[in-house]
């Protein structure tokens, strides 16, 4: 029995080190060294190349490396096997620390500090807000948005969160689909995305969407944070939307396309933080035991955890 790692973007030497030393007994072998396609019953890939995945008759399962499943789900010849997403702690606290640090960039006056040291200026911001001022709203409350959720209701700001389901959580007040959509923008100062990028959810963060987030909150306008999905966004709206006011600020780990081409407005656009994809790093470490452990239940006939509902995308 093998298990084929194929990462895209990632240092594959690194993955199938960590891969070799969790999976004793397991066959690891990697795309770029001949293998047999028939012997590999496990997969674990990070973008794979469209169509490897169906050249294996005999996979089983296959491991996304990421919490993301977007761009497997994107391989129109993706075989009708379990997909199993990541959902690891540190992968989730590395999510919260990228919310908590952006949040209070915003809400402290990340920008105006930054400028007024350049300056050689002593100006302090007259009447900060309190974190209990600030509304801020979670959209996609999963399991990225609950945990950053309550680091954010323990640093005392006003929480919300809008998912599909409405799930609900102690201390956040909760909407649920299309229809409560405008309810949660219109109570928010400092929107949180963190939405998985399916057919629903693309180009969802665009001017319309941007317009109806509060105005009358003590920040002076809306902040964006997008740590979900460079495709959730339309860029162009959101230059403009910052160049006009709609927006106050962004804070941006994700594009469409990644690398962020050096032409975006975004790069050098004074509101905006600009991250290369780094809110929450898949940890090999950390990973390889995860997708290890689950094969291993697999084998004794216990079901697979975090499996992709394939209707929904995610
Ligand atoms: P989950 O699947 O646990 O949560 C997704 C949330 O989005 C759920 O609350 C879900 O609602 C909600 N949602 C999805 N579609 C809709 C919709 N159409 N309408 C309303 N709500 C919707 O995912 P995670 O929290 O683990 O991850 C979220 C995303 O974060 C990933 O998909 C990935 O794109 C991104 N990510 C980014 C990283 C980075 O480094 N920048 C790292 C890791 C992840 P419900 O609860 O009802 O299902
Ligand atoms: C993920 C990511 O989905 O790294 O885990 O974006």
């Amino acid at each position: 029995m093998s298990l084929l790692v194929a990462v895209t973007g990632w240092i594959p030497d690194q993955w199938l080190s960590f891969f070799r030393v969790e999976a004793s007994g397991i066959d690891v072998v990697e795309t770029s060294a001949a293998f047999d396609p028939e012997a590999i019953e496990y997969a674990a890939v990070w973008k794979p190349e469209p169509g490897l995945l169906a050249r294996l008759p005999n996979l089983k399962a296959a491991f996304n490396l990421g919490a993301g499943v977007d761009a497997l789900m994107a391989d129109k010849t993706l075989p009708d096997i379990p997909i199993v997403r990541v959902v690891d702690p540190d992968l989730t606290q590395r999510m919260t620390e990228y919310v908590v640090w952006q949040v209070l960039h915003h809400h402290r006056g990340g920008f105006h500090y930054t400028a007024m040291q350049a300056a050689r200026t002593w100006k302090p911001i007259p009447d900060q807000p309190a974190a209990a001022d600030v509304r801020v709203g979670i959209l996609g409350l999963g399991v990225l948005g609950r945990d950053a959720a309550g680091a954010l209701l323990r640093l005392g700001f006003q929480v919300s969160g809008w998912s599909r389901s409405g799930v609900t959580m102690a201390g956040v007040t909760t909407y649920a689909g299309d229809g409560e959509l405008d309810a949660f923008l219109a109570g928010t100062d400092i929107l949180v995305v963190l939405l998985p990028l399916t057919d629903e959810t693309e180009g969802m963060l665009n001017r319309s969407l941007f317009a109806k987030l509060a105005r009358d909150g003590r920040l002076g306008g809306p902040v964006l944070i997008n740590a979900g999905r460079g495709g959730l966004q339309i860029e162009q709206d959101l230059v403009d939307c910052l160049n006009d006011g709609t927006l106050i600020g962004a804070s941006l780990d994700v594009f469409d396309p990644e690398p962020l081409p050096p032409t975006s407005l975004l790069w050098s656009h004074p509101r905006v933080v600009v991250t290369p994809h780094v809110a929450a790093d898949s940890d090999p470490r950390h990973l390889a035991k995860y997708v290890v452990q689950q094969i291993r239940r697999h084998q004794a006939g216990e079901p697979l955890l975090n499996v992709v509902d394939r209707t929904k995308g995610y």
